[in-house]
């Protein structure tokens, strides 16, 4: 396969110096694609036109981006299996959550096309006497925006879509793991009418790409999804340049179960956060907090589900979870199979499986007999790994809930709505599910969470006005 897919700079489709084998994780002899690496020179290059672009952008006014975005929608809606396709085969994920991911990236475009059409400002009455003061909400210039693997169109979606509708331009560097689903995206980006330099894709790892994207000085600030110490590194470089910065990072959600919980949502629910997506999400459910009177009769019938899952090829009809996306994140999840056991806990499943091809396939594990202090339950695993904790009461549980350094999502399955009411009060984390998964969010309303998991203003929904655009105040005397 000779044919590079390029980068997007300027409007032209661009070899890099180097570029990248995109491999298939449910079959790592099935060769994906080519796809060129941005080098220095691409993304200095990219920021440059994005910056000179972005006022040109601005000035098209709301219809004209929200037409555009109305388009990406479109665009991404009628190439929706061809997406899907690519996601599945990139990624791992199943085709049913590829298929579904793609719709939502669409439904993120469509409702930025409408948000474009309501930046909203304020009036104040001034203290002094024929002053006006108006209060609005202006695009920052040029953002890089920075995304990971495990959502290849969601996430780049909810980044580029806010960006641009709010005036701003974008260079985007989608993970080096799925630059296939990025690329079909920057290709219906191009195609639905954006200005030369306004969008740009640069390919490639994030210790060289990435990095000069955050290092630019053309770039105004940076969005990024990934791992803590990506994001640590990157608030501190952002810093330097005092670029706005916004990062969403790990989770360690905790799922509690009451007694009175019912049984049958309680295991959907923890099986659907645990496990689906190989639980390859930063809002799995990866610590179950079980109480003790309901504690065996849980983990019998969700140790029964979850052995029961099929774990196959993604683009396989009959498979329920996909591979693990990578050989060194397979690792990284045995070893911490092998830890979970080390630190006194009875391991259901974990082990690698031998899929048709040769693939990432592992079995999903529990971890029963946990405690809130193990590694095990302190540290982002982001495989298809669960601890179970159990608990005497509520009291307990809120407090291993919180026992934590990240604060994503947190989900409680209990039919008493005074516990319900109590844990969307004190858990402290950014969502709250009530017998519902704690991954699988709506796609306009805010998104983030406390503590380790995010920095900066909230993802998604009219949140997005807070960290896409800057408030200026103006103040006027006519004399
Ligand atoms: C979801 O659970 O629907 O990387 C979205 C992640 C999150 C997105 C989760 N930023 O897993």
């Amino acid at each position: 396969m000779s044919n590079i897919h390029p980068n997007f700079i300027a409007g032209d489709w661009r070899n890099g110096a180097t570029s990248l084998e995109n491999r298939n994780p449910s079959d790592i002899d099935d060769l994906i694609g080519i796809y060129a690496c941005a080098s220095e020179e691409d993304v200095r290059s990219a920021c440059l036109e994005a910056a000179n672009a972005q006022s040109t952008w601005y000035d098209a006014g709301p219809q004209v981006r929200s037409d555009v975005l109305n388009r990406v929608a479109t665009g991404i809606e009628q190439r929706a299996p061809e997406i899907a396709r690519m996601l599945a085969r990139e990624e791992g994920k199943i085709l049913s959550e590829a298929t579904a991911e793609t719709q939502r990236a669409a439904h993120v475009f469509r409702f930025f096309a409408g948000e474009a059409l309501r930046v909203h400002g304020e009036f104040i009455a001034s203290v002094r006497s024929g002053v006006d003061i108006e209060v609005a909400r202006e695009p920052l210039g040029a953002v890089g925006l920075i995304t990971p693997w495990n959502f290849p169109i969601a996430i780049p979606a909810w980044k580029v879509a806010p960006a641009l509708a709010y005036g701003n331009s974008v260079v985007l560097k989608p993970a080096e793991l799925t630059p296939g689903t990025a690329h079909l995206l920057a290709r219906i980006i191009a195609d639905a009418g954006v200005p030369a330099g306004v969008f740009n894709l640069v390919m490639g790892p994030g210790a060289s790409v990435g990095a000069a994207l955050v290092a630019d000085p053309n770039i105004q600030a940076i969005s990024f999804t990934g791992s803590v110490p990506t994001g640590r590194a990157i608030s501190q470089h952002s810093l330097n340049g005092m670029k706005k910065v916004q990062l969403e990072m790990g989770g360690k959600n905790p799922m509690v179960i009451l007694e009175d919980a019912d049984l049958s949502v309680a295991v959907a629910a923890t099986l659907n956060g645990s496990f689906f997506s190989t639980g390859q999400r930063c809002t799995a459910s990866s610590r179950l907090i079980v109480q003790a009177s309901i504690h065996d009769a849980f983990v019998e019938e969700l140790t029964r589900q979850m052995l029961a899952l099929k774990v196959g090829p993604a683009l396989a009809a009959e498979s329920q979870v996909g591979p693990v996306v990578s050989q060194a994140q397979l690792d990284s999840n045995l070893a911490y199979v092998a830890l979970a056991a080390a630190e006194g806990c009875d391991v259901v499943g974990g082990e690698r499986l031998d899929g048709s091809g040769r693939g990432y396939f592992q079995r999903p594990a529990l971890f029963l007999g946990a405690t809130s202090s193990m590694r095990v339950c302190q540290e982002e695993i982001f495989g298809p790994c669960a601890s179970v904790i159990r608990v005497e009461d509520f009291d307990e549980a809120l407090w291993v809930a919180n026992d934590t350094p990240f604060g994503l999502s947190a989900g409680i399955c209990t039919q008493n709505l005074r516990y319900a009411r109590e844990f969307r009060r004190r858990v402290q984390s950014g969502m709250v599910m009530v017998n519902l998964p704690t991954a699988g969010v709506d796609y306009h309303v805010p998104f983030g969470g406390r503590k380790n998991s995010s920095f900066g203003p909230r993802e998604q929904g009219r949140a997005a006005a807070e960290f896409y655009t800057s408030s200026k105040t103006s103040y006027l005397f006519s004399g």
